[in-house]
């Protein structure tokens, strides 16, 4: 097979010219070529089965034990002025980026398969959807890509229609973190990834793709690249608003994304849309419209059990492919906070001995396709997308920010999403649990300077009167002593409750100087075993911890120097103003 696209042919010779594979497939996306590469992957050890009667079709992998979360510090925006890339990317010249990822691409895949993976992020009709094309010498890197995107002979045709594509280079090459690199061009549309086989650093669609180069293209096309979750919730009338959350990695986006409602919560539906980017257009009447341009989930495995994830826990009892689990004797995959089972191996393969650490490693994965999810919607495969009513930014947070409040207004939403923080988690290579700032959730994803990014989400007020409202929550909150004091999981559906109805200008709100933040009595909290005191204290907006706050969210804003919009400054000081103002009032 090969391609009607000259340019894509081209690209293909060229790299394989410089490659040097012994042989070059291209991926049809067929049944077939998926169960062939399963097979190639048990005979080489890449992929072992687990136990057949417990979780059929389900694979482990156990990657290189260095070489199993996003690595920020080894990741590059090329572009031909620094600033353009600006102080939340690393910066190369592409020329300079070029030659060094071109030294290591020299003959690195002699004696391996070079696949060719044509790809569409999106539903194959949409409108909204982008073609790419990733070649890789890794077949678990094609499996994956076959779980989580829509790829192959479909996506070909289209390509091969619309003339254009992303060009996503990949090979794991020795695996060595000294030889690492994942490389985007921006302007070239194109990226270069080296040295790693783990899903963000080697499944190109997905933050390569979907998250940085598309944020790039979002910009100059006017819509909005997101690392959201889409969930669509159904109210006991039927009707049904759909949310996009912006949350970091690790901070419970899949759970949010199939969440079930608590048994109190009759009638209530919820619908999974996806679990981690949404490309956000807006309509002819000016409605903003999300589609997942995934199709399959790549999600954190740990802590997912019957309480937290039902539908994920179901969801990856057949068909999936695990990495980096433990197993039990019995050889189903084991993790902490699985809930039953010991563990027996460690995901090294090593006999599990607990004080050599944790038998799943804290960032290990699953790969399913969205059709196993129980909560799937079949609208995540319409061409139109679904109509966003309110879009929320969350992070985890054990101080300051309350359970849940609502800005005043687009711009003020800017300004939450713009100052978000959050304690970093295991998704990415680093200390974990500290405090950093994540605007959107987007700090390792975005593509270009975060103050153009700010100006472009600014710039929606001018083509549309009928955008999202906006919110702000925060599932973490601590005491002194370190317990949660929100419950979590399916009662987020109970803030949910109050956002839509918000949305619906149905439920009421004190006005604050961060925002409009429910009363306790908002919320619904029927049949919630949780004190008025602790509710109080989750919706307390402490005002020298806010001030506190706004003077870092200014120093952070001010960092990006002269590009960063004005409008944001307003903002950060209407609300220290209107702290101030509530302090003098207090005393
Ligand atoms: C992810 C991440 O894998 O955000 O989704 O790291
Ligand atoms: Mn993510």
């Amino acid at each position: 097979m090969t391609s009607k696209l000259e340019s894509l042919r081209s690209w293909v010779d060229q790299v394989a010219a410089h490659t040097q594979p012994e042989a070059i497939h291209w991926c049809t996306g067929s049944e077939e070529e998926f169960r062939d590469l399963l097979e190639l992957m048990l005979a080489t050890g890449t992929l072992t089965t687990l136990n057949k009667a417990t979780h059929p079709n389900c694979y482990l992998h156990l990657s290189s034990p260095n070489d199993v979360a996003r690595v920020e510090h080894l990741t590059f925006v090329c572009t031909p002025e620094e600033d353009d890339a600006g102080p939340n990317n690393h910066w190369m010249a592409p020329a300079d980026g070029h030659q060094q990822m071109d030294a290591l691409f020299d003959g690195c895949m002699k004696g391996r398969i070079m696949y060719v993976i044509p790809y569409c992020m999106g539903p194959l009709g949409s409108p909204y959807a982008r073609c790419g094309v990733e070649i890789t010498d890794s077949p678990y890197v094609v499996a994956n890509m076959k779980l989580m995107t829509r790829m192959g002979s479909k996506a070909l045709e289209r390509i091969e229609a619309e003339g254009t594509f992303v060009r996503g280079l990949h090979s794991t090459g020795e695996l060595d973190p000294d030889r690492r690199f994942i490389m985007h061009f921006p302007e070239e549309l194109s990226i270069k990834s080296y040295g790693s086989g783990y899903g963000g650093n080697a499944l190109l669609g997905k933050k390569c793709h979907a998250l940085r180069i598309a944020s790039y293209q979002a910009r100059q096309e006017g819509w909005l690249a997101e690392h959201m979750l889409i969930v669509g919730l159904e109210n006991p009338d039927g009707a049904v608003h759909y949310v996009a959350c912006a949350f970091p990695s690790a901070c419970g986006k899949t759970n949010l994304a199939m969440l079930i409602p608590p048994e109190t919560m009759k009638g209530w539906r919820v619908w999974t849309l996806g679990d981690d980017i949404a490309w956000l257009h807006l309509d002819e009447g000016g409605k903003l419209r999300a589609i997942n341009p995934e199709s399959g989930y790549f999600g954190v495995v740990p802590g997912t059990n019957e309480k937290t994830n039902k539908n994920a826990y179901d969801m990856i009892t057949h068909d999936a492919i695990f990495t980096n689990v433990g197993t039990t004797a019995d050889n189903q995959p084991w993790w902490e906070g699985k809930k039953t089972g010991t563990p027996a191996r460690d995901w090294q393969g090593r006999a599990y001995d607990e004080t050599a650490g944790p038998a799943a490693h804290p960032n290990s994965r699953f790969t399913v396709a969205a059709t196993n999810n129980p909560s799937y919607s079949t609208l995540a495969d319409a061409p139109e997308g679904v109509p966003i009513s309110a879009i929320v930014f969350g992070g985890r947070r054990k101080q300051v920010a309350p359970l849940v409040y609502q800005a005043k207004s687009w711009e003020h939403g800017v300004l939450i999403g713009a100052s978000t923080a959050s304690e970093t988690t295991a998704a990415m290579v680093g200390d974990v649990g500290v405090v950093r700032r994540d605007p959107m959730a987007m700090k390792p994803f975005c593509g270009y300077n975060f103050a153009d990014y700010w100006a472009h989400w600014l710039s929606f007020p001018e083509r549309s009167e009928h955008l999202p409202d906006m919110f702000h929550v925060n599932w973490f909150r601590q005491n002194e002593k370190g317990d949660f004091l929100w419950p979590g999981f399916g009662e987020n559906l109970r803030v949910l409750e109050w956002i839509i109805e918000r949305c619906e200008g149905r439920a009421d709100a004190e006005e604050t100087a961060i925002g409009y933040l429910p009363h306790a009595s908002d919320i619904n909290t029927d049949n919630l075993d949780i004190r008025p005191e602790t509710l109080d204290e989750l919706l307390t907006v402490d005002t020298e911890q806010w001030q506190a706050e706004m003077t870092g969210v200014l120093e952070y804003l001010e960092s990006y120097g002269d590009r960063l919009p004005e409008e944001l400054k307003r903002q950060q000081k209407m609300i220290a103003d209107a702290l101030d103002a509530s302090l003098a009032k207090a005393s």
